[in-house]
C-alpha cells in the first residue's frame, strides 16, 4: 500500500510541527506505515489538481491505492480503523477513543483556533482588548475540564490512542502561550506524547522540510 500525504512546502510554523500534516505523520509513524510527502506551495494548494483532492484547497490530504481523503481527523480515523495500534479492539473502548478524537477536534481545537485567529487578525481592532479575555476564558474553561478529567492518568482512557494523538496535537498549539504551565498534568501529558518515538520521527521529518527549503531573501540563516 503506497501512501502519499501533502504538506506545506514552506510552512508558516517554521518547522515547529503546528501544521496539520504533523498529526497525520505522527499517526503513520505510530502504525509503522511508510509514506511519501508531496510538498505544495500556496498556489499549488489552490490549483484545480489539488482541489480535486481537497475541496477547500488545504493540506493535509491522503492518497493510497484507490482512496483519496482530506481532513486530518478523517485520515487518522481511517488509518486507526484499518491498522492495529491506535484504537482499542473492544467495541466500547473504541467508541470512547473516537469520542476523544472528536472532542479534540470539535470541542478543544476550535476555541484555541478562535483565540489564535483573533491574535493574528484582530489585534489592531477597537474590540480586541475586550474580546481577548473572553476568548482566553473559553480556552481555560476547556483546559480546566480536560485537566480535571485526565487527573493523574497517563492517557485519556486507558492505553494511548488516536484520541490522545489528536488531543496532544491540539494542545501543542498552546506552546508559547504561558497557559499550559497552569495545568501541570496537561503539560506533562503533552510532554509524554512528544516523547513518543513515533512523534519524534514525525517531528524530525516535518522539520527537515523547513530546514531543506530554499532560504528566503533577507532571512537570517
Ligand atoms: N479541518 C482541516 C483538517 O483537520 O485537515 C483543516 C486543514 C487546515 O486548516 N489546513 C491548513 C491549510 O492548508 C494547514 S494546518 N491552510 C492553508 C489555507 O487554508 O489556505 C493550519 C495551520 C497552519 C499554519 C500554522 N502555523 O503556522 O503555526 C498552524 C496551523
Amino acid at each position: 500500500m503506497a501512501i502519499t500525504i501533502t504538506a506545506f512546502a514552506d510552512s508558516p510554523d517554521r518547522g515547529t510541527g503546528q501544521a496539520r500534516d504533523m498529526r497525520v505523520r505522527w499517526a503513520l509513524e505510530e502504525l509503522g506505515l511508510p509514506y511519501a510527502v508531496r510538498l505544495l506551495s500556496f498556489a499549488a494548494m489552490k490549483a484545480p489538481a489539488h482541489r480535486a483532492l481537497h475541496p477547500f484547497g488545504q493540506i493535509p490530504t491522503y492518497e493510497e491505492d484507490g482512496l483519496a481523503l482530506f481532513e486530518s481527523g478523517a485520515i487518522i480515523a481511517h488509518l486507526a480503523g484499518r491498522h492495529a495500534g491506535l484504537l482499542p479492539e473492544e467495541v466500547n473502548a473504541r467508541a470512547r477513543a473516537l469520542a476523544w478524537m472528536f472532542a479534540a477536534l470539535n470541542t478543544v481545537e476550535p476555541v484555541i483556533v478562535e483565540q489564535e485567529m483573533a491574535i493574528i487578525v484582530e489585534y489592531d481592532t477597537a474590540w480586541y482588548a475586550a474580546r481577548l479575555p473572553m476568548l482566553e476564558g473559553r480556552v481555560r474553561a476547556r483546559l480546566d475540564a480536560l485537566s480535571h478529567r485526565l487527573g493523574d492518568g497517563e492517557w485519556l482512557d486507558g492505553a494511548f490512542s488516536a484520541g490522545d494523538l489528536l488531543m496532544v496535537s491540539v494542545l501543542r498549539r498552546l506552546a508559547g502561550w504561558d497557559v499550559l504551565e497552569d495545568y501541570s498534568n496537561l503539560a506533562a501529558y503533552v510532554a509524554r506524547g512528544e516523547a513518543r518515538p513515533a512523534f519524534q520521527r514525525a517531528f524530525a521529518a516535518q522539520l527537515a522540510v523547513f530546514r531543506n527549503r530554499p532560504a528566503l531573501s533577507g532571512e537570517p540563516q
